[in-house]
């Protein structure tokens, strides 16, 4: 018979990842990815949490591969994802937004696993204590991509594109999630079963379940899109935009929502149903966010939870990477409302 729950039963993501491995979803590799990759997180909410006090604020005076200034943090909580990476053994290539290349960690004992990741997305909203976020996808490994090592180095061009060609973000992709860092700290996590959330319990530094098998609604009245482009968007994008603004029939018009950190808008977009969107324009021929490490891991996490992720055409996970930085629009969020957008753009 099903055992019991006791009243003060709670499951942590520690547990929940045995689990997970005891049942055969996980295998043990890549729970010790997904425990490091935790605990990664919790060590960023806290220099997060305390940026203002150790004087962590402000630009690190360096510029990205990305172009864009990077904050202290930045470059901070990329070391301290990239260390807990290489420490759990089990990580064979790591590719940051804040590193030019992939990383090739030294030939681990086993997994071998690609991961990618954010390590600080949404970090220019840091001086002003706004939510921010980490966001990763795991890829399976695959060992030709894989040199023998003796340290961390660089991959060449003939890896990367090897890197690339594995990370399939429709059939390879096996675990996606991120971690917000807001008024709470919330760890989202899909390893294909289903959506889960954990919430920090700072009492004891632990990620305590507190949602299974998220289901975002299939509709929602509220858009996250930085309006500030519209001039730059294209006719059938500003038709779109126009219509959420028409109070039409039910007399209410949507409602407008932009944290302006991607992790923030899709949290409450996964939560409360909408879409948030990040389009192409005329200066962004192929929109902000990167494929691999941003809307794959986003797209993966939305179809778990029953919604859509797409590119204003097509599905993302259905996209083909063809080099680890690569852009795309995305228009993720509710089944219904990315499908509205998709006919508008059709
Ligand atoms: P904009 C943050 O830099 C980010 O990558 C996402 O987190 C966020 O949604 C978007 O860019 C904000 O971009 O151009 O609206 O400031």
């Amino acid at each position: 018979e099903t055992k019991k729950k006791n009243s003060y039963e709670i499951q942590t993501l520690t547990g929940w990842l045995l689990k997970q491995e005891q049942s055969g979803t996980i295998d043990a590799e890549l729970t010790i990815v997904l425990s490091s990759i935790s605990m990664a997180c919790k060590q960023i909410a806290s220099l997060v949490q305390r940026a203002g006090i150790s004087n962590l604020t402000g630009v690190q005076g360096a510029v990205n591969v990305q172009g864009e200034d990077q904050k202290k943090l930045d470059v901070i909580s990329n070391e301290v994802f990239t260390n807990c990476l290489k420490s759990s053994g089990r990580t064979g290539i790591i590719a940051s937004e804040e590193e030019d290349v992939p990383v090739a960690v030294e030939e681990s004992y086993s997994g071998n696993y690609i991961v990618v990741f954010d390590p600080l997305d949404g970090s220019s909203n840091i001086d002003a204590a706004v939510s921010t976020g980490s966001i990763f996808g795991i890829y399976a490994p695959d060992d030709e991509c894989l040199v023998d090592l003796s340290d961390d180095s660089n991959l060449d061009s003939v890896q990367q594109k090897c890197v690339v060609s594995v990370c399939q973000p429709g059939s390879n992709l096996l675990a996606a999630g991120y971690c917000m860092y807001s008024s709470s700290v919330i760890f989202v996590l899909t390893v294909g079963t289903g959506v889960y959330v954990f919430t920090l319990d700072p009492m004891y530094g632990e990620f305590v379940l507190t949602q299974e098998e998220l289901k975002i609604p299939r509709a929602g009245k509220i858009y996250a899109f930085n309006e500030g482009n519209y001039q730059m968007w294209d006719d059938k994008l500003k038709a779109y935009m126009d219509s959420l603004k028409d109070p039409g029939t039910s007399g209410k018009p949507y409602s407008a929502r932009y944290i302006g950190s991607l992790v923030g808008d899709f949290h409450r977009t996964l939560l409360y149903g909408g879409i948030y969107g990040y389009p192409r324009d005329k200066k962004s021929k192929n929109g902000k966010l990167r494929l691999l490490y941003e809307c794959a891991p986003m797209s993966f996490i939305v179809e778990q939870a029953g919604g859509k992720g797409s590119d204003g055409h097509q599905r993302i996970l259905d996209i083909k990477p063809t080099e680890i930085h690569q852009r795309v629009p995305l228009f993720i969020g509710s089944t219904e409302e990315v499908e509205k957008l998709e006919k508008f753009l059709a």
